[in-house]
């Protein structure tokens, strides 16, 4: 994952989880948790749409769940080109 992590996804959380979603036994969703107010929430999200490894899409979350920083690498060569604040 060339791409440096956002804010939010790294050791800093308080725990990640990695989930297979196309259960081919490569991790594609890295998920990192933090806590507000005692109650755990996704605070950041990478995922790997095309299998190589690396993230692609990195969205980072408000406590309330809602997405506040969308980053995007459209063609998969590992620089995010587009940032989005939704
Ligand atoms: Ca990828
Ligand atoms: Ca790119």
């Amino acid at each position: 994952m060339p791409n440096p992590a956002p804010v939010g996804c790294n050791a800093a959380a308080a725990h990640a989880d990695v989930l297979d979603l196309n259960n081919d036994g490569q991790p594609d969703v890295r998920r990192f948790f933090g806590t507000d107010n005692g109650q755990e929430f996704v605070q950041c999200k990478l995922s790997d749409l095309d299998g190589d490894g690396r993230w692609d899409v990195a969205k980072i979350y408000a406590p309330s769940g809602k997405v506040t920083t969308e980053m995007v690498d459209l063609d998969f060569d590992g620089v995010v080109d587009q940032v989005t604040h939704p």
